[in-house]
């Protein structure tokens, strides 16, 4: 850590966090800053792009509950759109972004596979909105996300992540094909690139504050 953040740390009487990883934020270190945190979901099918979200947008070593494929998913998880992919995420994923110094995103990655829905509840609760990612190749598994936050009444944004080779398609064949009410955003994203997975989370965050004002 360097001595200019730690003297600052000491100064305000915070224990600095001394195995923090990632650069530290002022609102960890001043206590005159209270930071908004928020709790964001990001769901949607298997193998859709949900951890490498949360990777591109961390500020932190992303908790990851990755396990290695065996033959024994091979009926469950159906890889024939991602053949590269080597691991699934078993519980969650979990980040943290900070935006605008003091607007702090704990992300919550869903598991996408349908054995682990018992998690869901418990995991959506006290979040401000969720991203529900689609890939155009196989839309119909994000609607198990769609019909969950449409039930629960909570704010979410679809984020279709372009994977290279596959069809681009407008946001608004999106929204027809998965008959997403016009009031919600839809977009086309690259789960890989920081910038435009920070967009659609800001995207949740405007859309959300629109629906349920303080
Ligand atoms: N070409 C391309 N590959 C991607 C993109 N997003 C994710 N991937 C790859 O697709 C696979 C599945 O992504 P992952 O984040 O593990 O999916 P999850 O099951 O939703 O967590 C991984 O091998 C990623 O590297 C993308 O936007 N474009
Ligand atoms: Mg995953």
């Amino acid at each position: 850590m360097d001595s200019v953040v730690s003297d600052a740390a000491f100064s305000y009487g915070v224990t600095p966090l001394l195995d923090q990883e990632g650069p530290v934020r002022p609102w960890q270190t001043d206590r005159t800053r209270a930071p908004i945190a928020t709790k964001i979901v990001v769901a949607g099918g298997f193998g859709v792009g949900k951890t490498t979200l949360v990777t591109a947008v961390s500020e932190i070593t992303p908790l990851q509950t990755e396990a290695l494929m065996t033959e024994a998913s091979e009926e469950t998880d159906d890889l024939t759109s991602t053949p590269g992919k080597l691991t699934t995420t078993v519980a969650m994923d979990f980040g943290r972004l900070t935006l605008d110094d003091d607007l702090v995103l704990y992300l919550f990655g869903t598991p996408g596979q349908q054995r682990f829905w018992f998690m869901w509840d418990d995991l959506v609760r006290g979040a401000i909105g969720a991203v529900v990612l689609a890939d155009t190749r196989r839309l119909k598994d994000c609607f198990p996300a769609l019909d969950y936050f449409e039930s629960c009444g909570m704010p979410y944004v679809v984020a279709v992540n372009h994977f290279d080779g596959s069809e681009r398609f407008e946001p608004e064949d999106v929204r027809e094909a998965l008959t997403i009410p016009a009031h919600i955003p839809v977009m086309i994203m690259d789960a890989r690139r920081r910038i435009s997975a920070v967009e659609t989370l800001l995207s949740l965050v405007g859309h959300a504050l629109d629906v349920t004002p303080e």
